[in-house]
C-alpha cells in the first residue's frame, strides 16, 4: 500500500538531482579587524576587502578540518554586504533555492537557506567553525546588512577603513538579528560568518539507498517509513530520498563507493592534521580550542 502511494506520489520522477545538498554557515572562533594592509594574502588580525574575509573563513574552515584548502579557491564565502552589493546577492542561486542550511553539527538551521535573509526562526544555533557556541551568543560579527541580506549603510567603506560604523549580527541571535542588530565602530574587530554548500566540502555522500540494493526506490522509503537506521525518521534522509528517487547504482555508484560521511570526514581530517604537522604551526594554532568535527547525519 504504501508503495502504491509513493509511486504516485513520483508519477514524473525523471527529473531527480543526482546528489542532495545544502549549505553549511560557521562563525569564525577569531576576530578580524577592518583595514587595508595592502597586502594579499591578508595578515591576521585585518581583512580589509571582501576577498580578504572569503580567505579567512576559509583558513578558518581549513584549520577546523572542515575543508582540506590549498588557499588558491573560494569554498567557503563570507556572509558580508559591501556599499556596492548585498550579502545575499552572494549566495543567491535560482536553481538550489529551496537547500536547507545547517550548522557544522549537521543541526538544520532553516529549511530554505532564502530563510536566513526574511528574520526566520532558526531551529539550531549558528556553531564557531569548531562546532562549540560562541560564548554567550551575543559576540559581534561584520555583515554590513540588514535582516534581509541587502547591505546597510554601515561596511566600514566595504571593509577597508577602520573609521566609521559596520552593521554586526549575533551568532546567538534564533532571529534576523543574527545578521543585523546594531553598528559596531570599525576600529573593533568582529567575528565573520562563512557559508559553503555542503558538495563544495566533498562529503556529500548520502543516496537515499537505504537497502543497499543499488536503487533508490519504494523499499527504501519502507525502511525509512519503519525507522530503520542508519538515522531512524530522519528528515534529511527522506529529502536525499526524494532527490535521488528513480537513480540506480549506475547513477549511485560514484556516491555509494565513498565511505560513510563520518568516516570519509575523518580520513579528510586525519589528512589535514597530517598536513598541518608537516607545515608547522600556523597563525591559528595559539589560539584555538580543540578541533571539532562537522557531523552531516542529523
Ligand atoms: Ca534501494
Ligand atoms: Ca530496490
Amino acid at each position: 500500500m504504501a508503495t502504491l502511494a509513493v509511486s504516485l506520489w513520483f508519477a514524473s520522477p525523471a527529473l531527480a538531482q543526482p546528489d542532495y545538498d545544502e549549505w553549511v554557515l560557521f562563525v569564525t572562533f577569531n576576530e578580524f579587524g577592518v583595514e587595508e594592509s595592502g597586502i594579499f594574502p591578508p595578515l591576521f588580525p585585518n581583512f580589509g576587502v571582501i576577498e580578504a574575509a572569503d580567505y579567512f573563513t576559509n583558513e578558518c574552515a581549513d584549520i577546523a578540518g572542515l575543508i582540506d584548502w590549498d588557499g588558491s579557491s573560494t569554498i567557503f564565502r563570507a556572509v558580508l554586504s559591501t556599499s556596492d552589493n548585498d550579502a545575499i546577492i552572494r549566495f543567491f542561486d535560482p536553481n538550489t533555492n529551496d537547500l536547507p542550511v545547517v550548522n557544522v553539527f549537521g543541526e538544520q538551521i532553516v529549511p530554505s537557506y532564502l530563510d536566513l535573509f526574511d528574520s526566520p526562526s532558526f531551529t539550531a544555533p549558528i556553531r564557531e567553525e569548531f562546532g562549540g557556541l560562541p560564548e554567550g551568543g551575543s559576540e559581534a560579527v561584520w555583515t554590513g546588512s540588514l535582516c534581509n541580506g541587502n547591505k546597510s549603510g554601515s561596511t566600514c567603506r566595504s571593509w577597508t577603513s577602520q573609521s566609521g560604523f559596520g552593521t554586526i549580527g549575533r551568532p546567538g541571535a534564533m532571529d534576523g538579528t543574527w545578521l543585523s542588530d546594531v553598528n559596531h565602530s570599525c576600529a573593533a574587530s568582529a567575528r565573520i560568518y562563512g557559508m559553503a554548500r555542503l558538495s563544495d566540502l566533498g562529503i556529500s555522500t548520502l543516496t537515499g539507498d537505504f537497502d543497499d540494493d543499488g536503487d533508490v526506490d519504494g523499499s527504501d522509503f519502507l525502511k525509512w517509513q519503519r525507522g530503520e537506521p542508519p538515522n531512524p525518521f530522519s528528515q534529511r534522509d527522506l529529502k536525499v530520498w526524494q532527490m535521488n528517487y528513480g537513480q540506480t547504482s549506475s547513477a549511485l555508484s560514484a556516491a555509494t563507493t565513498v565511505p560513510e560521511p563520518s568516516t570519509a570526514l575523518l580520513a579528510i581530517l586525519g589528512l589535514v592534521l597530517a598536513t598541518r604537522r608537516r607545515r608547522g604551526c600556523h597563525w591559528l594554532c595559539q589560539c584555538l580550542p580543540q578541533a571539532n568535527t562537522l557531523q552531516v547525519a542529523p
